[in-house]
């Protein structure tokens, strides 16, 4: 069988003194840590539109990468790219992936064609991942990229539009379910909008929600037994996206009632965009029983758009980390790398690069919240912090039995707080370093 990167070398974990830079220093997938392989707990995903079709381009400059892989028509570049794809997580250990419909084989001249050319290409791509054992963690619908979502999909003013859309999601979930995903993602591509003056935002926001029941029931009805994700963004490629972050997406999917269906898919570079750290995200997820999957990815501090870079940070991946084994670690979710090549790094081998990169800070990562749960300093601080909370007047607080008439006596006859201890950030800071460091 054709190879179609040759540069790159079945990748290994050969420890943290290699000095091999196509080798794994922390991701050892079979190694066994906290009851279960490290490939469980950190279930690793290539993004399909980044890692398999963008070529570089960017708004002042063509693409700087081939990523035809020696297809002539359109299918047969599809099939190509499918089978490079299935070569390349070969390569790098990774077992799951996602993708966009548009992603796996281009849009058609008409629904109909695409619809079928999705047919055949889904096809091929099952009887690949049959054969190199790979799953697929989700699926979804680009909604955003046709000069006919210009306005928006699902909170597009124009009615024929929500009913493309609608079409197009209920094919993307047809394949999602036919090829095993065990989730399906919904990022508002287009829906936001640019100004108040032309845009209706409570009938957008209402048909926003009638796409995604509507179209989340279709699913159940075919037998979709995985979970419905929103990736909260705040801006990009709207000015005001509507799932502006993750408290805002818990908020719409209480209003209509979608929260019992649906979760969150946190994107790291989403989170620092909407102003928040990618930890702050997850938590707002976690504490609303939402917490469902991951894009990795990191942006650039000194930028203001989603710069989709392989996460590299290793603070981040522990704070990262501590929040996935807080929420139980993942079931049907995974750490999809959301994250493409610079558009100077146009070798091949520098995809596998940024793979091992990332796969590796999210390794090490993993491995050093463990140790920052084993070591229990953290976690026992906090709850020291709140053992106010389980005697006296506090437990009444806890247990919800305090009536306002007893709080305010018992305000009254205290007079005044003595007891605040100091919420020593610092000190815990240092027990990160010193973990990080040890
Ligand atoms: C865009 C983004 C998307 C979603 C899937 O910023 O993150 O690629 O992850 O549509
Ligand atoms: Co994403």
């Amino acid at each position: 069988m054709k190879e179609f990167f040759p540069s790159i070398p079945y990748v290994k974990y050969e420890g943290k003194d290699t000095e091999n830079p196509m080798a794994f220093r922390y991701y050892n997938p079979d190694e066994v840590i906290a009851g279960k392989p490290m490939r469980e707990h950190l279930k690793f995903a290539m993004a399909y539109w980044h890692n398999m079709c963008a070529e570089g381009t960017d708004m002042f400059g063509v693409g700087t990468v081939d990523k035809s892989y020696g297809g002539g028509d359109p299918m047969e570049q599809a099939k190509n790219k499918a089978m490079a794809a299935f070569e390349f997580m070969d390569k790098l250990s990774i077992d799951y992936f996602c993708f966009h419909d548009r992603d796996i084989a281009p849009e058609g001249a008409t629904l109909a064609e695409s619809n079928a050319r999705l047919d055949e290409i889904t096809d091929f791509i099952k009887e690949l991942m049959e054969k190199h054992n790979k799953k697929l963690l989700w699926g979804t619908a680009n909604c955003f990229n046709n000069p006919r979502y210009m306005h928006g999909a699902g909170t597009a003013p124009n009615a024929d539009v929500f009913a493309f859309a609608a079409a197009q999601i209920k094919k993307a979930i047809e394949i999602t379910v036919k090829l095993g995903g065990k989730g399906y993602v919904y990022w508002g591509g287009r829906e936001g909008y640019e100004t108040l003056l032309n845009t209706d935002m409570g009938k957008e926001l209402d048909n926003m929600a009638y796409l995604l029941k509507l179209t989340s029931e279709y699913g159940r009805s075919i037998g979709f037994d995985g979970d419905y994700y929103i990736e909260p963004k705040p801006k990009e490629p709207t000015k005001h996206q509507y799932d502006f972050d993750a408290a805002t997406v818990c908020g719409f999917l209480a209003k209509y009632g979608l929260d019992k269906d649906f979760k969150l898919n946190i994107e790291a570079n989403h989170a620092t965009l909407a102003g928040h750290t990618f930890q702050h995200e997850l938590n707002v997820a976690r504490v609303n029983g939402a917490f469902g999957s991951i894009d990795a990815n990191q942006g650039d501090m000194l930028l203001g758009w989603d710069t989709d870079q392989f996460p590299t940070n290793i603070y981040d991946t522990i704070l990262c980390m501590l929040e996935v084994i807080k929420a139980g670690g993942f079931t049907n979710g995974g750490l999809n790398f959301d994250a493409k090549t610079r558009r100077g790094s146009y070798d091949y081998a520098d995809m596998a690069y940024a793979y091992i990169a990332g796969m590796d800070a999210f390794a090490l990562g993993l491995r050093l919240a463990l140790k920052v749960i084993e070591d229990g300093r953290i976690d026992e601080f906090v709850k020291t912090r709140y053992a106010s909370y389980e005697s006296g007047i506090g437990e009444k607080i806890s247990n919800r039995t305090a009536t306002i008439e007893e709080l305010e006596k018992y305000a009254l006859e205290m007079g005044e707080v003595k007891t605040n201890i100091s919420g020593k950030q610092e000190y815990l800071e240092n027990i990160i370093n010193r973990i990080i460091f040890a």
